[in-house]
């Protein structure tokens, strides 16, 4: 099964003359004011009057604190979840609040939410703080609340039915359909953030001090907003950059410390940093081991401690990119058989459910179909793992027409959890498809879109320059692509490590260089030809230039667009 070729439209009709060309169309694209580029966390503030219950959650902390309550923070266990409760224990130890747990799911094939046995064992706790779980957690909130408890919960996982929301005593959750937040697409780390920000005037309000909310808070929800893939629009991309500002100038000595281990000091962090080598290595914890070692880093107070955490995750980092190549390579294989299938459903004993997100991620990029991959635990008879869509398919849309066959399941358009018991597997796997084959054909033809074509006498340093003004790049805000018509390629270089997964430099008529990776292969096919192609923009520090980050490359690369009524941006 191969993934097909991608067609390629480009948004924008006329070639960019000009820097002003081409900042002009990018705001338009995005959707952009050039006042939204200043990324002002002051207009945070009008947002965080309009999140339902967020003042009502921010009072009962605060009486909580005022009465020296018991308080148990309860986080799921990925990034988004651990940099929320790790805010709320700065935030506790700053107002020197002493009587708290924190606690997160540490048993995997429990899955994913609020663990009954937070409950159970903190029996004095007169308050639960539950992040990035809990909207949907009935028992445990159920057998607090029975115990003369409060519940308050702070999440953004979909509710389309608020009827099997869980009895909390205080919910926020942007996606409540009465909430009535411009904003629907905070992470929860970002969330956490505004309520601190709220609890801080209760406080300041009751006479109790107001601790400041320094960089620490605000780099850390940059990481789990970024690490929870959300669109870097709106709030989002006002947090994150503010977050990435703090984390350059050394903010959170935990995520220093991971910086470090991940080979990033003294180098400019952006969002694709974050994404790519802090938050792997964070959720590397509860993949492979204990999300608690991810908590114990972000926790840690001195040096050493910190040290060694970071060190300990980037072993377990390490351990799990192992895993996965090992997985992977029995794993792709069985998709050749699958090629007339418009979904894949994957269930295996083999296929471990720390890093069944990244499978199903795996076999999405190779055969771009939406797929599901779970671990089969024949003792309980269930089967539990990740979905991973492709865009134009609403994954939890589909899981909801699946709802009869599963056992528990939950998550956004592009990314789902699921369980279900495994005499309902293949049930499943028929029902999946059916959906999947009332969606437009179109969608599962691989398509992305360049921003504008360029003139490429445009490219260089004050075009670099005119682009960070767009930064944080990320998922909802993807690094601007360029198409080049009609270009000589004159010399071509391999380089890389030897092997399929080699590089290649090309360069164009003209003088401007760029890079292919993993496109060495390609090399003896390029060399001479005109061709179009498909770029980023970058800096090679090693030769103090732009160069072109090549995407794709091949003679009439823009055929004319194929129309999908279904379609969406392009991939990244
Ligand atoms: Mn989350």
């Amino acid at each position: 099964m191969q993934r097909p070729a991608t067609d390629w439209t480009i948004a924008r009709a006329s070639r960019a003359q000009s820097i002003d060309d081409v900042r002009a169309a990018l705001l338009a694209l995005r959707g952009l004011s050039p006042a939204d580029l200043e990324c002002r966390l002051a207009d945070l503030e009008a947002d965080m009057e309009a999140i339902r219950d967020l003042d009502a959650a921010a009072e009962r902390v605060a009486a909580a604190l005022g009465r020296g309550e018991e308080i148990v923070v309860v986080g799921d266990y990925d990034c988004d979840g651990l940099t929320s409760v790790a805010q709320v224990v700065l935030f506790l130890r700053a107002v020197g609040h002493r009587r708290f747990a924190a606690v997160t799911p540490t048993n995997r094939a429990e899955g994913y939410g609020m663990p009954l046995a937070a409950v159970t064992e903190h029996p004095d706790a007169g308050l639960f703080l539950v992040l990035d779980c809990g909207s949907f957690d009935r028992e445990p909130v159920a057998a607090a609340r029975a115990r003369g408890a409060d519940v308050v919960v702070l999440d953004h996982h979909e509710v389309s039915d608020p009827r099997t929301l869980a009895s909390a005593s205080i919910l926020v959750n942007p996606k409540h359909p009465r909430c009535s937040s411009p904003f629907k697409d905070y992470a929860t780390a970002g969330l956490v953030l505004l309520f601190l920000a709220r609890l801080r005037r209760a406080l300041d309000d009751a006479g109790m001090g107001r601790p400041a909310l320094d960089g620490d808070f605000l780099a850390l929800a940059a990481v789990g907003t970024i690490a929870d893939m959300m669109p870097l629009t709106g709030a989002n991309r006002t947090l994150v950059h503010h977050g990435l500002q703090q984390l350059n100038r050394g903010a959170s000595p935990p995520l220093q410390g991971l910086r470090a281990v991940a080979g990033l000091t003294g180098r400019t962090l952006s969002a694709g940093h974050i994404g790519f080598q802090i938050a792997p290595r964070l959720n590397a914890a509860a993949r492979v081991a204990d999300a608690r070692a991810a908590l114990d880093l972000l926790l840690a107070e001195d040096e050493a401690q910190i040290n060694r955490y970071a060190h300990e995750l980037d072993r377990l980092n390490r351990d799990r990119q192992r895993q996965v190549d090992e997985i992977s390579g029995e794993l792709l294989p069985r998709l050749e058989a699958m090629a007339e299938r418009r979904t894949i459903v994957l269930a295996d004993t083999c296929f471990p459910l720390g890093i069944n997100g990244i499978l199903a991620q795996r076999v999405v990029r190779e055969v771009h179909r939406p797929a599901v991959v779970l671990q089969v635990f024949p003792d309980t008879g269930l089967a539990t793992g990740s979905a991973r869509s492709i865009p134009g398919f609403d994954l939890y849309g589909a899981l909801e027409a699946c709802a009869g066959l599963l056992h528990r399941w939950g998550g956004h358009a592009m990314a789902a959890g699921l369980t279900v018991r495994l005499e309902h597997l293949e049930a499943l796997r028929a029902r999946f498809e059916a959906v999947a084959l009332e969606v437009e054909a179109c969608v599962y033809q691989p398509t992305a879109r360049a921003d504008l074509e360029l003139d490429p006498a445009l490219i260089g340093p004050e075009l670099h320059a005119a682009l960070e003004a767009f930064e944080p790049y990320g998922v909802g805000n993807p690094r601007p692509q360029f198409a080049l018509r009609e270009q000589k390629i004159t010399g071509t270089r391999t380089f890389g490590s030897a092997g399929a997964g080699d590089h290649l430099e090309l360069t164009l008529e003209g003088g401007l260089r760029g890079v292919l990776w993993g496109g060495a292969r390609r090399a003896a096919q390029v060399k001479g030809a005109t061709v179009d192609l498909v770029c980023g923009i970058s800096w090679n520090e090693y030769r103090g230039t732009v160069q072109l980050e090549i995407k794709d490359l091949g003679p009439g690369l823009f055929a004319p667009p194929v129309a999908c009524g279904a379609q969406s941006v392009g991939e990244s």
